[in-house]
């Protein structure tokens, strides 16, 4: 759409005849957030918005930093730190031009503070322990108030002892939605924290120490497949939000569609700038908008780094691919009851063994792989969930619609079960029968004759 005046306005008419777009379910049963004035309210991927207070003309709130329980997948508990009872703490959403008063109070038992990560601020406001301001005691409330001088996707994090605070959870979204409205009008706005966390098997408290052997890779501090599905109509404007607070850089896919990266840590960037991709790298302590036409069907969204889309496993496991198992398990078994050989001709058997209740893995311990769709088992874990679109959706209507049901004839089929179908060209040299019992590198102490 080409956007000229009379777009802006027929846009702002047709917002003003639309209900207000609130949230038709909530799976945690907290209070929907309220339609803004001209823009889409962000609707956090398992999380919530705090409902500001308005006092002579100032949004106010209120964060509470605190330690919580918090379930990153049924299964899967530990004690983590947060913002008002959540990891991520909840989203805080203004408009560009508002003066905004955010009091935090302190009830971790060490000091803290937040910093408003990409704001631009009064330097006392930036909330830097040691530098922009005394560090906040525990038991203690500081407040910080600024006017909002941008629009954009932001964060906010505390600036002291980071390493341990941000590793237990402690980080939230700070939206700004521009004062003029949309250049063009956002049906579904979705907004995730990128994060990663050394939760060890059969632990229940995050390893702060740790810098890049993590276990749980997440979304919102949630895991496929406790993340949200995001849902669309067809043809509505999607965006999503995406910042990373992680140790890594994240590569995020989504499948179907050609996004355009519309927006970064400088907020929505002019229309020139906009480029069109299927994967965008978020770099640690960035923040990327993505945007989208929806088209109907089941989309997998998913970090692109293979072991993030992958519950916990052991960091030293050695590699069994190729290897001929036979005979070994019953023998390994006399010693170790329950072993089960693993690997030999791929791991998705993996998650067959965990269903079906031969692998009880550690306690509180979420399996590798996880998650059943309409066509069988998926595999996934960590940072994946899907995007559902619909030609039937409501405006505004997030419930999750089931699976899609393809158009006749548009869904990949068997032609064959046997291995020699067709007369396909190939290439190179097929290992010979005997190649599951040649050494695998001289590394390991073998001889390639
Ligand atoms: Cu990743």
């Amino acid at each position: 759409m080409k956007t000229n005046r009379r777009n802006l306005l027929l846009g702002s008419a047709a917002a003003a005849m639309l209900p207000a777009i609130v949230r038709a379910d909530d799976a945690s049963g907290r209070t929907p957030p309220r339609s803004g004035a001209g823009y889409t309210p962000v609707r956090t991927l398992n999380g919530w918005t705090l409902p500001p207070r308005l006092r002579d003309g100032v949004k106010e709130f209120h964060l509470v930093a605190e330690e919580i329980e918090h379930e990153f997948a049924p299964g899967s508990r530990a004690i983590c730190w947060g913002y008002n009872g959540t990891t991520p703490g909840p989203t805080l959403e203004a408009v560009e031009g508002d003066r905004v008063r955010i009091f935090v109070t302190n009830r971790l038992p060490e000091h803290t503070t937040i910093h408003w990560h990409g704001l631009l601020l009064p330097s006392g406001m930036d909330g830097v322990g040691g530098l922009t301001q005394p560090h906040i005691q525990p038991g203690e409330t500081y407040v910080y108030e600024f006017t909002l001088r941008q629009h954009g996707t932001h964060m906010y994090h505390p600036h002291a002892d980071e390493m341990v605070q941000m590793a237990m959870g402690m980080m939230g979204l700070f939206i700004i939605h521009p004062k003029d409205g949309e250049a063009e009008r956002i049906d579904r706005d979705y907004a995730l924290l990128l994060h990663n966390w050394a939760l060890h098997p059969g632990t229940y408290r995050p390893d702060p120490s740790v810098m890049q052997d993590f276990d749980l890779w997440t979304f919102n501090s949630k895991v496929f497949p406790a993340i949200e599905h995001l849902v669309a109509r067809s043809g509505e404007r999607v965006r999503i939000r995406i910042g990373n607070l992680s140790m890594w850089n994240h590569p995020i896919h989504l499948h179907g569609v050609q996004f355009q990266v519309t927006g970064g840590d400088g907020g929505r960037w002019p229309r020139p700038l906009w480029r069109p991709e299927v994967t965008e790298i978020v770099g640690v302590g960035q923040m990327r908008d993505i945007e989208f036409v929806a088209v109907p069907g089941d989309w997998a969204f998913h970090c692109h780094m293979a072991h993030h889309v992958m519950g916990p496993m052991g960091h030293e496991i050695p590699n069994t691919l190729g290897v001929d198992q036979r005979g070994l398990a019953q023998r390994i078994q006399r010693l170790l009851p329950g072993y089960m050989p693993m690997g030999e001709a791929g791991m998705a058997e993996h998650q067959d063994h965990v269903d079906a209740g031969h692998m009880p893995g550690p306690e509180n311990t979420v399996a590798m792989m996880a998650g059943r769709g309409p066509f069988g088992n998926l595999e996934m874990g960590g940072m994946f969930t899907v995007v559902k679109v619909r030609d039937d959706l409501a405006p505004g209507d997030y419930r999750d619609p089931g699976w899609y049901r393809h158009p006749e004839g548009t869904v990949a089929r068997r032609v064959s079960s046997d291995p020699a179908f067709g007369a396909p060209e190939r290439r190179g040299k097929a290992p010979g029968p005997d190649a599951a019992t040649l050494p695998r590198s001289t590394r390991e102490g073998g001889h390639a004759h």
